[in-house]
């Protein structure tokens, strides 16, 4: 048990070092003394970076949702597991106890083991921000059955080439879905992208929207009233430690998304014993993720890693803007959140509107802030400490992937101290390294290499589903022996690592590689700037040339045009030279944005060079609209 809370540099120090010098002995007592086992496992941990193949636990049987629920009612049945605060705010919040979640996520399971749902079989999920996204996340879990959540944010065509790949037989949606004061008909997308998935035999439908749908005779299904007749029982399906958990699509930067792999027992312990320590969660705690639970951080820091740990977790429908841009905050002052964990790109958006809207509420119940999905830069880490943890909340730098399942470096609040730009020290087992361009591991401090991961952690996904070849070589051909994150890292002369961003994000320059990202962090520092990106563009004598997408803090000043195009070079110049300066700038009143706020820089990079046939799927953009803005601005 001890091992479970860390509470000071000390602890950190101690179980840190125990965990990399006797990882296997570390990871056997953590799960076995914080989980709930059907079995106990042959042996801890069995890899080969080089296949690759990584087990742990092998020969344990478990099953995630008795941690998540059935171990919970002892003590904590009538304990709130989920709060729900729904788009409108005039509508009223929803309290569900973790016996009621437990009695909902076992209909829910019955339903769909009466539609034929079977352990292994691939389910998927495509639901707004309510309940049953939840609820029915749980309930494959519960039968042993592959979730595939897919953001109800995603277009038709990347719904159905999600269901294919993995092929879903089942899929799970709503009429349709309140964002802010629009309807999304999920329904209507579902309908266009079964089209093209003819092996999908039931479609389970629940009513949010009340909009008008249509009912394919045979396939579809309200799901209402079959919950309603359904067994609020349901016995666990028991799952060997490296049984798929679920699989989530993660979109490469071109080309197919990958389905990555997760297991059931590696998976539960790394995202449960992450979520107690990097958020110091106590247990009358109100915990808030943002994120949506159609990516990875809301699968590991709205469902798992809390219900993990018996917590109450906050699962908000709507958008930060909606009735006006102080949303976030009314909640978090309304639900007296606790820990509270958003993206960047949200507080950039939020630090961009009146300061009224965060000083009118009472934030004071907030202790930890988090941050995740992208470099936050020093203004909009300043923003977040100063107004809305009032300079006493630490903020936890969150890095990890999709891929790693849960939080790889990160500061833990009283623990391991925070600096701004930094995700600071690793999580406890985890050992990243460094790695120059020949392959070799960079050993001293004050140096910028790739990041790797040189051990097994035990949430880390086995494999992309039905493509093994291409998660070996896309993240273990890079390096001999070691896991490539893909990103770039500078490690500080204390230790400490900045996450520099994607390294294939440089442009060479006149025979310079130039990262995107230090550009960028010095155009931001400019007054007038909100985001920026800069892409490549092909120059005859330079080999490349630097194109600037830039976003204002307020749109008249774009008035201001030539004049502040020569402030912003001279910012560059005088931060990394005058080679880094901008052959060209566009101001756009937004950039192409991920859900998880991630820049879209294939589509900047095409548009830039003209090549705007081709820009590819542009549906599983947050906001698609600005595309033609752009397109339009810089073609004119
Ligand atoms: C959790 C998530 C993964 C990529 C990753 C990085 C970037 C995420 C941070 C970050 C700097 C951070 N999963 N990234 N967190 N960069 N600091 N704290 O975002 O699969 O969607 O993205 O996101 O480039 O490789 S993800």
């Amino acid at each position: 048990m001890s091992n479970y809370n860390i509470n000071s540099s000390e602890d950190y120090k101690r179980i840190y070092d125990e965990s990399v010098n006797h990882p296997e002995k570390f990871w056997n007592d953590l799960a076995k003394d914080n989980f709930k086992w059907q079995k106990h496992w042959d042996s801890v941990l069995n890899w080969d970076f080089k296949k690759p193949e990584i087990r742990w636990f092998e020969g344990a049987q478990l099953n995630i949702t008795e941690n998540c629920l059935d171990r919970h009612l002892i003590n904590k049945a009538q304990k709130t597991a989920i709060i729900f605060e729904p788009n409108n705010p005039k509508e009223k919040s929803e309290h569900i106890t973790y016996e009621s979640l437990f009695h909902r996520v076992n209909k829910m399971a019955n339903v769909l083991k009466s539609k034929g749902v079977k352990k292994g079989d691939r389910v998927c999920i495509y639901l707004p921000m309510i309940p049953e996204l939840a609820i029915s996340v749980l309930a494959c879990a519960r039968i042993g059955a592959v979730h595939s959540v897919v953001f109800a944010g995603f277009s038709a065509i990347a719904l159905s080439t999600r269901i294919n790949d993995c092929n879903c037989k089942i899929v799970l949606t709503s009429d349709g879905s309140f964002r802010g004061n629009k309807i999304l008909d999920l329904k209507k997308i579902v309908d266009t992208a079964l089209k093209d998935c003819p092996q999908v035999s039931s479609v389970l439908v629940v009513e949010r929207t009340k909009t008008k749908i249509h009912l394919e005779k045979g396939r579809d299904y309200l799901i209402e009233s079959l919950l309603n007749e359904a067994s609020q029982d349901c016995p666990i399906e028991v799952m060997d430690s490296e049984d798929p958990l679920f699989v989530l699509y993660t979109s490469g930067s071109t080309g197919k998304p990958k389905g990555m792999v997760h297991s059931s027992a590696g998976y539960m312990v790394g995202s449960a014993y992450t979520f107690k320590n990097i958020f110091q969660y106590k247990d009358e705690d109100i915990y808030w993720c943002t994120a949506d639970i159609g990516w990875i951080t809301g699968h590991s820091y709205i469902v798992y890693g809390p219900l993990l740990n018996g917590a109450t977790t906050l699962m908000f429908e709507g958008v930060p803007s909606y009735p006006d841009y102080g949303r976030f905050w009314e909640i978090v002052e309304k639900h007296k959140v606790n820990q509270f964990y958003t993206a960047p790109t949200a507080i950039r958006t939020l630090a961009k509107e009146s300061i009224d809207l965060v000083n009118k509420h009472d934030l004071s119940s907030l202790k930890v802030l988090g941050s995740v999905g992208e470099p936050i830069n020093e203004e909009a880490w300043k923003w977040y400490n100063i107004n809305i943890g009032k300079n006493k909340c630490p903020i936890v730098d969150t890095w990890w992937q999709t891929e790693t399942g849960s939080i790889m470096i990160s500061s833990i609040p009283n623990v391991i101290e925070s600096k701004p730009t930094y995700a600071t020290l690793p999580f406890i087992g985890i050992q990243p390294v460094l790695m120059d361009e020949n392959g070799n591991e960079i050993l001293e401090n004050d140096a910028e290499g790739r990041l790797c991961i040189k051990y097994p952690w035990p949430s880390m996904a086995r494999t992309i589903w039905g493509d093994h070849k291409r998660y070996k070589e896309t993240y273990f051909s890079s390096f001999d022996n070691k896991y490539f994150t893909g990103d770039g890292s500078y490690r500080d002369n204390k230790g400490l690592f900045r996450i520099t961003g994607r390294v294939d994000d440089v442009i060479i320059v006149s025979g310079h590689n130039l990262g995107t990202a230090p550009i960028e962090d010095a155009i931001n520092e400019h007054n007038l700037v909100a985001e920026s990106a800069i892409i490549g563009v092909p120059h005859d004598i330079k080999g490349n040339s630097l194109f600037g997408y830039i976003t204002l803090k307020e749109a008249s000043s774009a008035s201001l045009g030539e004049s502040l195009k020569k402030e912003i070079n001279q910012l560059i110049s005088k931060q990394i030279g005058p080679i880094a300066k901008l052959d060209h700038i566009e101001f756009v009143s937004g950039l192409p944005k991920t859900r998880s706020g991630k820049i879209m820089r294939r589509i900047l990079r095409k548009i830039a060079n003209n090549e705007i046939d081709n820009l590819g799927d542009t549906s599983t953009l947050l906001n698609p609209e600005i595309v033609d803005e752009i397109i339009s601005k810089v073609l004119h």
